[in-house]
């Protein structure tokens, strides 16, 4: 946001969505002709455009990680995600992030160009990315959900939801420095809306900033167009990013050093200033 390192206090990173997916919940089969082939040269414009808006980085999926989304095998991701990702680490200079659970697919980015892995699984899908993490150097995100994409909104119970992401996050934290990641190239993220109910949301995005304190390690935060925005406003996906902007402005205010967006235009005005009254709170002592 305010060209300071990625993922350092000095701002906020600003990462814009790319679906080429089929069946992502608020933007899948933009870029999806019949028959499955994914239009490499709509996507890639598609990311050019989040760029010249002023995203800090590119996180593009090649399997959809909605509530219920059907598994998709590596061969079918790589086929959608890696020719795009190619195509832009040709065209822009934009920091890279493949965003999968499996190592692989992660494998492939890497050697595509990208230098950012986003696993919205904590290592708990594939313990095998974190090698692949490791032996690029690549920065490594994340996430923190409890079970399946398929499954994970069927029953999801916390005690004490931020002691528990913590913990969970601070272990997958553990794994991933075992198997040779720098501690340095590490971002956790609280996984909104991935196995958690609306008040496990919300207690999350209010306190990303005592999150960050337990793990010890930035926070990426991605609230975009999820249903929780959905229950709160009553608007369906295409019509959330008022409160998505909302949302990355509190998340950013609580603490947050990167968020994950769709309008990114939208967002860098929302984390301006939730950035800007960070700086200004009197308790903050960060
Ligand atoms: N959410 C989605 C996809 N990838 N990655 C991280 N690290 N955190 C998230 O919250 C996250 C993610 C789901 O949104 P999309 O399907 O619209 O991209």
């Amino acid at each position: 946001m305010t060209g300071a390192p990625l993922f350092s206090r000095g701002g906020v990173t600003i990462v814009g969505v790319l679906n080429v997916t089929p069946d992502s919940f608020s933007d899948g089969g933009r870029f999806v002709r019949a028959g499955g082939a994914v239009d490499r040269d709509a996507a890639v414009a598609a990311g050019l455009a989040l760029v010249a808006a002023g995203a800090d980085v590119l996180d593009v999926g090649g399997e959809s990680t909605r509530p219920g989304a059907r598994e998709v095998g590596a061969d079918e991701e790589i086929a959608r995600a890696i020719p795009v990702l190619e195509a832009l680490a040709k065209a822009s200079r934009i920091p890279l992030a493949i965003d999968t659970r499996k190592a692989g697919v992660a494998e492939a980015a890497l050697a595509a160009g990208a230098s950012i892995v986003n696993d919205v699984s904590g290592l708990r899908f594939d313990p095998a990315l974190a090698a692949v993490a490791a032996r690029a150097g690549a920065r490594l995100v994340l996430g923190h959900l409890r079970g399946e994409p398929a499954t994970m909104q069927d029953d999801p119970r916390f005690e004490d939801v931020l002691a528990e992401v913590a913990q969970e996050l601070a272990a997958s934290a553990e794994r991933a420095q075992a198997a040779g990641v720098a501690r340095e190239r590490l971002v956790v993220d609280p996984g909104i809306g991935f196995g958690k109910r609306l008040e496990d949301n919300l207690v999350l995005l209010a306190n990303v900033g005592e999150l960050r304190r337990r793990v010890g390690l930035p926070v990426l935060v991605g609230a975009s167009r999820k249903s929780f925005l959905g229950r709160l406003t009553g608007e369906p996906p295409g019509r959330r990013d008022a409160a998505s902007h909302a949302a990355a402005a509190v998340a950013v205010f609580a603490g947050a050093d990167a968020v994950l967006v769709h309008d990114v235009a939208g967002a860098r005005a929302a984390v301006a200033v939730g950035f800007a009254l960070r700086g200004a709170r009197r308790e903050a002592g960060e």
